[in-house]
């Protein structure tokens, strides 16, 4: 049958109401009268012990209405969303530079601002530990080290014709939604609490709230309509807003407003970790890969928040899409003193997988071969195993390389870059193809759930709700496209409301570009059972059998009779047919055991290559994106427009974090980039002169997902890494065979110019 909805480019939702200004946002929910505004007042040091809080001048500022401190939380203090280790205001340790200590609500914000100054905290200063490689040192974590292997990989390496060493440091990402943290908190009737929140995960976000009042869930409800951008940023970075605003409201019975200004949120919230990757590769004359030995080390900040899972997706991810029959990867969680690192778009992932790019890079410079040779040796073949024991099947990757290499005309460019570069002695041009394999599905079991409600209306319109949240990547509109197809009516006929905890419980968060898959499957499950309730209902009605009954263009055909949806619906009505129906999916197949760390933690994995090339300035360092080329495998894509623009999208966020934003933190620990002056973000003039962007046609996912499509939010992030490869490969035009390139991420200016300056040493 031929598709109604799935497949078309149906424009985002919100599309309209983004572009005019008429979104509404948690800032623009209208509040109730007498509503307060809260500021948050941080730590002054970022290591060392509070001696005395003094607030009393804080409460009599003009406009403060109220002030807390941790003893004044009802119940539990400490948020950890795993583990412990996050508390909602500290009195005693201090962990972090602006660490959380007290809260003040005003009648406006301004006023809420300037009393924070007031405050007379005294503190017993240590030096913070700040420097990742002191932690590997001391071995200083936050979570216990972890291991994976396969093979032998000692005896390969010593027995293999030619090693390598090398260490790579990547640095960390601010999230920079353009909508920061938010939340309102209104109190309700007896004890309860309603939350507008901005947040990924409303469920724990409840959970939260909950258990710092001391109430149950029941009694809180969260409601998210629409992110203006989270990244990750808002998996359980939001939380703490959400429990402040609570703690006032239940305190004042006012409604209560928490909005971080943005120089707050950039130093109270977590980010992309940093990470230190040692390795030691062996590999044969054609470069083939024969054992490794990696060292993958995350810099968590001071609390272990989600970084067990997310140095645990880059360890599953160093492999990229090469095959390591031979393998020894150890996984270190390194606490430092700075905010708590947290979910960025791909959780580890591009950081592991940053390192299977470099040793490929450094055994092609070794070698004087072109690294996509060095690549195409060692690419997965079809049923071939990961490190940790999933088969790679299908193996998609050298077919969408050789489509890629010849539309992007790669060979020919290549041969022409190398003559440019004999030429020109100060702009050098590169250009690298890296592939990106990334794993689908939480590896936390328990997380791979979706729930979802559907209702019919007598009229025939449809009330679409699921535990999923909409950030931007469009969720809703393919979800209502799902609804949409099932029952062959228009869009319009759907309804897409805000993500509420009392509609649909216990849900994941909107993570790990499962959102459209998990929620997916669960809104068909519940339009199903609706559709067999119909089935009975025109059974009776019109002695039609199942198969008599086809969903077309809005209307219901009946054996020979045709009635519209809507007048079908009407007769079910007075019939007395349930309209309403839940639905529940869970991802079949998945399961890892991590004490052995074998098992096959993903349902399927999503591919994309990207060919960049990039000049480079070598007596500036400045860099400029020529051209880029991308074929990513949506699979069957519900949305076209909607796919392309996450991998446009998720391709300069990428761009940006390995190419200018560069987190600084003083030798106090204070976070020294935290505005958009001091932390650079891509503009439109970073977008690549040429920028063409195509969609794998033709592979249906063999897996059993939602309308055979695969997901999208997070992979193409990873394809900018073959802009650093690009950049790094215009450094190689000045390196001799023999010296081996140490370019740090990001690649600014200033890192060029050391990469460079080594190399002339
Ligand atoms: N796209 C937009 N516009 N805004 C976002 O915040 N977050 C990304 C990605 N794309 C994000 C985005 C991240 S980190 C994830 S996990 C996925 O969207 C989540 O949505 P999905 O699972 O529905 O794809
Ligand atoms: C990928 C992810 C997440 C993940 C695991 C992945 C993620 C996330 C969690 C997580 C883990 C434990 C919890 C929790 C969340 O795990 O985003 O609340 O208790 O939040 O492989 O993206
Ligand atoms: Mo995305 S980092 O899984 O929210």
């Amino acid at each position: 049958m031929s598709k109604h909805s799935i497949g078309k480019s149906h424009k985002h939702d919100s599309a309209p109401l983004h572009t005019t200004g008429e979104a509404r946002y948690v800032d623009d929910v209208v509040l109730p009268a007498g509503a307060l505004h809260v500021a948050v007042g941080g730590s002054s040091i970022a290591h060392g012990e509070i001696i005395s809080i003094d607030l009393s001048a804080v409460k009599k500022a003009s406009g403060v209405v109220d002030v807390i401190i941790a003893s004044d939380i009802p119940a539990k203090h400490d948020i950890g969303p795993v583990f412990e280790g996050d508390l909602l205001l500290t009195d005693s340790k201090v962990e972090y530079h602006s660490q959380p200590i007290f809260a003040v609500v005003a009648t406006d914000y301004i006023s809420a601002k300037k009393a924070l100054k007031l405050a007379k905290i005294e503190y017993k200063e240590q030096k913070p530990l700040l420097d990742l490689q002191e932690a590997i040192d001391k071995e200083i974590y936050v979570r216990p080290p972890h291991g994976m292997s396969c093979g032998d990989a000692q005896k390969a390496i010593e027995t293999a014709p030619h090693t390598l060493t090398g260490t790579l440091s990547i640095g960390g990402q601010d999230h920079l939604y353009l909508e920061g943290q938010v939340s309102i908190a209104i109190p309700e009737e007896d004890n309860r609490i309603t939350i507008h929140s901005s947040n990924q995960n409303p469920t724990e976000t409840q959970h939260l709230v909950a258990d710092v009042l001391g109430i149950t869930m029941a009694d809180v409800n969260v409601v998210t309509r629409r992110m203006g951008g989270a990244f990750g940023g808002k998996e359980t970075q939001a939380a703490p807003w959400a429990c402040i605003a609570a703690i006032f409201a239940t305190r004042t019975g006012k409604a209560v407003k928490c909005r971080l200004g943005r120089e707050d949120d950039m130093r109270f919230t977590g980010k992309r970790h940093p990470f230190k990757h040692e390795y030691t590769v062996g590999f044969d004359e054609n470069g083939k890969i024969l054992g490794v030995d990696y060292l993958i080390v995350g810099d968590c900040g001071h609390s272990p928040d989600l970084s067990d899972a997310i140095v645990d997706r880059a360890m599953f991810h160093c492999d990229n899409a090469y095959f390591l029959e031979n393998a020894n990867i150890l996984g270190l969680r390194c606490k430092t003193n700075t905010v708590s690192h947290t979910a960025f778009r791909g959780f580890g992932g591009p950081q592991g997988m940053m390192l299977a790019e470099v040793v490929i890079e450094d055994i092609a410079h070794y070698l004087g071969k072109d690294a996509l040779d060095i690549r195409k040796v060692n690419f997965y073949k079809e049923g071939e195993k990961t490190p940790y024991g999933q088969k790679v099947e299908p193996s998609l990757i050298l077919q969408m390389v050789e489509l890629l290499e010849n539309s992007a005309d790669y060979e020919n460019r290549r041969v022409g870059i190398t003559e440019f570069n004999q030429h020109s002695p100060i702009i050098k041009r590169g250009i690298s193809l890296t592939p990106v394999k990334f794993g689908i599905s939480f590896t936390v079991a328990h997380l791979n759930q979706a729930g979802a409600l559907v209702h019919i209306y007598h009229d025939g319109t449809i009330h679409l709700n699921h535990g999923g949240t909409e950030m931007g990547q469009g969720l809703m509109i393919k979800l209502a496209q799902i609804v949409a197809e099932e029952f062959q009516v228009d869009l319009d006929t759907i309804t897409i409301n805000a993500t509420r905890t009392d509609k649909v419980p216990n849900t994941s968060p909107t993570a790990a570009s499962s959102g459209t898959d998990i929620n997916g499957m669960a809104v068909l499950n519940a339009v199903r059972k609706l559709k067999r309730r119909l089935e009975v209902f025109a059974h009776e009605e019109y002695g039609v059998t199942p198969d008599d009954i086809t969903f077309a263009n809005n209307e219901v055909k009946l054996a020979s009779k045709i009635i519209s949806f809507k007048e079908f619906i009407e007769q079910a009505y007075l019939a007395r047919t349930g309209l309403s129906a839940t639905g529940f999916y869970k991802t079949p197949e998945i399961h890892y055991d991590r004490v052995k760390a074998k098992g096959q933690p993903f349902f399927y994995y999503a591919n994309g290559v990207a060919i960049t090339e990039v000049a480079v300035d070598i007596l500036t360092g400045e860099t400029k994106t020529l051209r880029t080329d991308i074929l990513h495998d949506a699979g069957e894509s519900i949305n076209p427009a909607i796919d392309i623009g996450q991998i446009e999208g998720g391709y300069i966020q990428g761009l940006g974090w390995l190419t200018s934003e560069e987190l600084k933190w003083d030798d106090q620990g204070r976070l020294t980039s935290a505005n958009p002056a001091t932390y650079k973000i891509p503009t439109a003039n970073d977008i690549p002169e040429i920028f063409n962007v195509e969609l794998l046609d033709d592979t249906p996912n063999v897996a059993n997902t939602i309308f055979h499509s695969k997901a999208v939010g997070e992979p193409p992030l990873m394809l900018a890494i073959s802009a650093w490869c690009a950049i790094r490969d215009a450094i190689r035009s000045v390196a001799n065979s023999d010296q081996q390139i140490e370019l740090e991420a990001p690649a600014t200016p200033e890192n060029i110019m050391n990469a460079i300056s080594r190399l002339r040493t």
